[in-house]
């Protein structure tokens, strides 16, 4: 599958310059193409210059509302990010359909960091503009939440999340989220380190979207999971996993055909779709799905199809409601990984929260106005009869 990425705001161009690494490792290792155009749309001068793999040019690190910004951002306003993105929606959408390889794209992928202000308020207009110029192709939302401190301490941050989650949904075909949490407490090495937390969100991608476009015969599947396939599974809601195997010491079975090898592996490939769904890019329960994906890679002589159907029977069971596509990708010498889809979540209590609490911070915001205006129709009713000296 060919992807155009564009990212918007800081976190989303940071993420999108990932892919953008992701599209030269799957041409320079693979011969393949994955990502046909990596763009960079932000009101910030500085973070746009912060960017590496991204092309350096203004047609692919794209500075939009230099009038009304002076190329410093929106201050997390994201009602004024939404705006700039909708007056300079033309501009982007030339420089991206003039993009070399554009005609091969599949489909969209628009990230961006839900708390912020370009990104979060760009991204649903964005989806929308592109929607009406493209009906033909899919256009995809990855939404990066908020850590829990910026929740707590940051005001703007639940409001900023809930308003570009609730637009997103309404535009795109679907929203991958990606808590940025989670990437905290799984591993405390990462911790504040951004660059580390973006690699581990793009890499699930890169076999993903490898698979279909292999052409090697020794590389195709018995089950190829090609574009349509992921498109097919693709709608509202979305959360990734991805979980990977260490390499198995050398000599620890005898050696070809050996009976221990043979449920070690069966053992191994349920171990690691174990761990991609115990690290969901969101936590959310399986069971909430109605849509899901998933994709083996591993060297061909630890894949067969018991081990496919082993856990295509274990995905069925903690997702029964889902439709359930798969697929198998071999390799010559990667480790044994899975990268496993659960879309079309009809619950997701992080989202939910977000809703909730909004909808409280207007109507107390509210109340508080209408209560300042109750008073200031007070002072106006009981000065009516003083003289003025004006
Ligand atoms: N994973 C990840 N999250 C990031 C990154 N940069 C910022 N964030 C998160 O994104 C949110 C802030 O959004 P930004 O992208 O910085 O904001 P922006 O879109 O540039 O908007 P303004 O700066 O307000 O104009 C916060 O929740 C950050 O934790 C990044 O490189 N990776
Ligand atoms: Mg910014």
């Amino acid at each position: 599958m060919k992807l155009v990425v564009i990212g918007l705001g800081q976190c989303g161009g940071r993420i999108a310059d990932e892919f953008a690494r992701l599209g030269i490792r799957a041409r320079t290792q693979r011969g393949i193409e994955i990502i046909t155009g990596a763009f960079a749309v932000n009101t910030d001068v500085a973070d746009l210059t912060g960017l590496v793999t991204i092309r350096p040019d203004y047609r692919h690190r794209i500075l939009i509302g230099a009038q009304k910004t002076s190329g410093h951002g929106v201050g997390k306003i994201n009602e004024l990010g939404a705006e700039i993105a909708r007056d300079d929606s033309d501009k982007i959408i030339d420089v991206i359909r003039m993009a070399e390889r554009f005609p091969e794209t599949d489909a969209f992928l628009l990230v961006a960091g839900a708390a912020g202000g370009t990104g979060s308020g760009a991204i649903p207009t964005m989806t929308q503009f592109l929607k009406e110029r493209y009906i033909e192709k899919p256009i995809y939302n990855l939404i990066v939440l908020p850590f829990h401190h910026e929740e707590e301490t940051e005001g703007r941050t639940i409001y900023n999340a809930a308003t570009c989650l609730k637009s997103a949904y309404l535009v795109a075909d679907a929203v991958f989220l990606i808590d940025n949490q989670r990437y905290i407490s799984e591993d405390s090495s990462v911790r504040s380190n951004l660059a580390k937390i973006n690699a581990l969100i793009a890499e699930p991608f890169y076999n993903l979207l490898c698979a279909g476009e292999e052409k090697k015969p020794q590389y195709i599947g018995s089950r190829i999971i090609d574009a349509g396939d992921i498109i097919q599974t693709l709608t509202g809601w979305t959360v990734m996993g991805y979980g990977k195997s260490q390499p198995r010491p050398k000599g620890l079975f005898q050696g070809k055909g050996d009976f221990r090898e043979k449920a070690s592996e069966t053992q191994k490939g349920v171990h690691v779709m174990n761990k991609a769904i115990g690290e969901l890019s969101l936590q959310c329960n399986p069971a909430d799905a109605g849509r899901g994906l998933y994709l083996l890679s591993a060297p061909s002589k630890e894949m067969d199809m018991n081990l496919i159907k082993e856990l295509g029977t274990y995905l069925k069971g903690i997702a029964p409601e889902a439709l359930i596509r798969a697929g198998d990708y071999p390799r010559e010498k990667d480790s044994l990984n899975v990268i496993i889809i659960l879309s079309e979540l009809s619950y997701v209590k992080k989202i939910t929260g977000y809703f909730t609490k909004t909808i409280d911070f207007i109507s107390t915001l509210k109340k508080r106005r209408e209560g300042v205006e109750y008073e200031h129709r007070g002072i106006e009713e009981a000065f009516k009869d003083i003289p003025t000296l004006l």
